[in-house]
C-alpha cells in the first residue's frame, strides 16, 4: 500500500527517533494501537492489584504488611498514570473501564492466576515484576511522548517491587524446609505463567510488525522472554531453587539459555476467560464499579451546584 504524504511525514519522525505528542497527527491505527496497548496496561496495573492485595490482612509481619500495602498503592498510582496517558488520545477513562469490565479489553493473562502462599507474593515480585520490567525498561524509549513518560517513573517503582519479592523469597529460600517447600512450590507454579506475559511467540504476534515499526514496540516477545530466562536463572541459583523446566540449558554457540515454551494453549484459554481466576478478578472490579457509583453521582452532583452558583 502506498503511503500518503502525512503518513510519510510521520513515519520520518518515529524513525529519527522523535516523540510524538497528543497533538500531532497521527495515523488512526497507531492511535487505536496506543489506545489497546496502554488501556490494556493500565488495567493490568488495576487487576494486578488484586492477587496482593488478597494478602495485605496476612502479611506474616507488620512491616511486611506496610510494604505490600505501598506495593499495591503504587499499582493504583500506575494505572492511573497510564489512563491519563490512554485519555491524550482521545478515549474517556469511564470508555476504558467499560470496555474493561464488558471483557472487550484485556488485561495481563498472570493477574488470571491465584496468589496460595505467602510464597506466591515473593515470587509475583521476584517473577512477574521482574517480566513487567523487562517489557518496560525498553517502553521508556516508545515513540508516544505520554506513554514512555509515565514508563519512567513507573520502570523506577517496579525496580523497588522486584527487589521486595525477591527478599520474600530469600527469607523463605533459607528459612525452615517448610518454608523452603512453600517457596519452591511458588515458582512452580507461576514460572510459565510469568513467561506467558512476554505474549505468544513471534510467529502468532499479529500486532509486532506494525508496532515495531511505529516504535510502539521495541523489542520482540520472544527477543524479550530469552532477556528474562537469561537474567532470573542465575537469581533462582542464588536462592537455591530450582526452575521447573528440564530443558534449561546454558547454549555456549548462542549465549543465552535454552528453555521450554509456556503451553500455549493454555495461554489462549485464559485470554479466552477460560484461566482459574478470570471470573473472580471481572466480578470484583465490577463490584467496585457499581459499589463506587454513589461517589461519582454525588462528585458530578456538586460539580455541578459549583458550576451553578458562577453562573449565578
Ligand atoms: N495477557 O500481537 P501480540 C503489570 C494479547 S505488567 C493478555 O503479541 P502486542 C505490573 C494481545 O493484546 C503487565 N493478553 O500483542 C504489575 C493481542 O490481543 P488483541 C502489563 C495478551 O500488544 C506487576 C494478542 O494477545 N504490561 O501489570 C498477552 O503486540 C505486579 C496478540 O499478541 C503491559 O501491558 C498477555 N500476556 O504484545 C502490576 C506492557 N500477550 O488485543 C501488579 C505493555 C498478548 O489483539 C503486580 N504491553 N496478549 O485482542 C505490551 O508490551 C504488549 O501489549 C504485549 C503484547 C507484549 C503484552
Amino acid at each position: 500500500e502506498e503511503m500518503t504524504e502525512e503518513e510519510r511525514k510521520f513515519q520520518a519522525r518515529v524513525d529519527a527517533n522523535e516523540k510524538i505528542e497528543p497533538k500531532d497527527w497521527m495515523p488512526d491505527d497507531y492511535r487505536a494501537t496506543l489506545i489497546r496497548q496502554i488501556g490494556q496496561h493500565a488495567h493490568s496495573e488495576i487487576v494486578g492489584q488484586l492477587p496482593e492485595g488478597n494478602w495485605i490482612t496476612r502479611a506474616p509481619t507488620l512491616e511486611r504488611k506496610a510494604i505490600l500495602l505501598a506495593k499495591v498503592q503504587d499499582e493504583a498510582g500506575h494505572g492511573l498514570y497510564l489512563y491519563c496517558a490512554a485519555e491524550t488520545l482521545g478515549v474517556s477513562r469511564d470508555e476504558l473501564t467499560e470496555d474493561l469490565l464488558s471483557g472487550k479489553m484485556k488485561y495481563s493473562s498472570i493477574f488470571n492466576y491465584p496468589t496460595l502462599t505467602w510464597a506466591d507474593i515473593g515470587a509475583v515480585g521476584w517473577l512477574v515484576d521482574g517480566a513487567a520490567i523487562m517489557n518496560q525498561v525498553p517502553l521508556q524509549r516508545t515513540s508516544f511522548g505520554p506513554y514512555s513518560r509515565a514508563m519512567i517513573r513507573i520502570c523506577k517503582e517496579e525496580s523497588f517491587h522486584q527487589r521486595q519479592g525477591y527478599d520474600i523469597m530469600m527469607k523463605m529460600a533459607r528459612g525452615t524446609e517448610a518454608q523452603k517447600r512453600m517457596a519452591q512450590d511458588a515458582i512452580n507454579r507461576l514460572w510459565y505463567p510469568s513467561l506467558m506475559m512476554f505474549g505468544p511467540s513471534d510467529k502468532e504476534s499479529v500486532h509486532s510488525g506494525q508496532s515495531m515499526a511505529w516504535r510502539i514496540k521495541i523489542n520482540t516477545n520472544d527477543e524479550l522472554r530469552q532477556k528474562f530466562v537469561d537474567q532470573t536463572v542465575p537469581q533462582a541459583e542464588y536462592l537455591g531453587l530450582t526452575i521447573p523446566d528440564e530443558n534449561l540449558k546454558w547454549n555456549e554457540e548462542r549465549g543465552h539459555y535454552d528453555f521450554s515454551e509456556p503451553d500455549w494453549k493454555e495461554f489462549f484459554d485464559v485470554l479466552k476467560g477460560n484461566g482459574p481466576c478470570n471470573t473472580d478478578r471481572l466480578t470484583a472490579r465490577q463490584e467496585a464499579w457499581s459499589d463506587g457509583k454513589w461517589v461519582r453521582d454525588a462528585m458530578l452532583a456538586h460539580a455541578r451546584k459549583k458550576a451553578a452558583a458562577k453562573v449565578a
